[in-house]
């Protein structure tokens, strides 16, 4: 009888602490969303099974994001490298968009949910451009979360775009070299406007960045978790928000 009351205390005491922890909400946070593949294997599932379940997760994401007041979500979708996986797989990845948007974009509009992307648009397939086009038309309007989706982006295409439109602006005199800084560098950029990321999460276990926002990340908080990308949820992304604030406030004691 006595072993009840503690494990009720408990709980509530920890309750009341998620609360109070969550003062620092990462304005920016991107995710490499790994695992779906392995996360099909686990099941034995086709490969396609985890990448529709890792589509579905995106929603729950956003839903999490828009609660803790996050304001741009950056998800890395497509890679510039995923076009070497086998030819049905990235057939399969491109009519995820219209699928996710066919279900969840009335409820990202409700939600007043702005949908955008970054990376290099034109060389998606057609019917891929149409269906995100059209989201992002819809949306562009709404002035709550971001989502900002990364479709056939990488890095260092990134930085080599943004130097050749630097340089032919220096070889048309209308670009001085002079002028060129840090911030000027960063407006070539896919990204833009957009604040860079406080927080990158990466699921799956995996330790690396992959060729994501190499730029940006310069002084992100890195955060990676074992969880596979179709099991992310609300409780993996409260446990990100919790370990982004405590490392800032270990540097705001210094
Ligand atoms: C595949 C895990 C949603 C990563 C998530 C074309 C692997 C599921 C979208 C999406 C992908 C894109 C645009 C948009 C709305 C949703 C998506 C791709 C892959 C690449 F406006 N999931 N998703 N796009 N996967």
């Amino acid at each position: 009888m006595s072993m009840k009351l503690p494990f009720f205390r408990k709980k509530k005491i920890h309750k009341k602490n998620d609360k109070e922890i969550l003062t620092n909400i990462p304005e920016h946070v991107a995710i490499i969303m790994d695992g779906n593949g392995r996360w099909a294997k686990g099941k034995g599932l086709p490969r396609i099974a985890g990448h529709k379940e890792g589509m579905n997760n995106v929603t729950k994401t956003v839903r999490a994001a828009n609660k803790y007041g996050v304001k741009t979500l950056t998800l890395y979708a497509f890679s510039t490298e995923n076009w070497k996986r086998p030819r049905s797989e990235v057939e399969f990845i491109m009519k995820l968009p219209k699928q996710f948007l066919h279900v969840y974009l009335p409820e990202m509009i409700e939600n007043n949910v702005q949908i955008r992307t970054i990376g290099e648009f034109e060389s998606l397939p057609s019917h891929t451009k149409e269906a995100v086009q059209y989201a992002v038309d819809q949306t562009k309007d709404n002035d709550g979360l971001i989502l900002n989706l990364a479709l056939n982006y990488g890095s260092r295409h990134e930085i080599l775009r943004a130097m050749k439109k630097i340089m032919k602006e220096v070889e048309s005199s209308s670009l001085s070299i002079d002028d060129i800084d840090e911030e000027q560098l960063s407006s070539y950029l896919y990204t833009n406007g957009f604040n860079d990321p406080d927080l990158l999460i990466r699921t799956s276990g995996e330790k690396r960045v992959s060729n994501f926002l190499l730029w940006q990340i310069a002084y992100s908080e890195l955060w990676f978790t074992d969880v596979l990308w179709p099991d992310f949820d609300e409780s993996t992304f409260v446990q990100a928000l919790k370990d982004y604030e405590q490392r800032k406030r270990r540097y705001g004691g210094i």
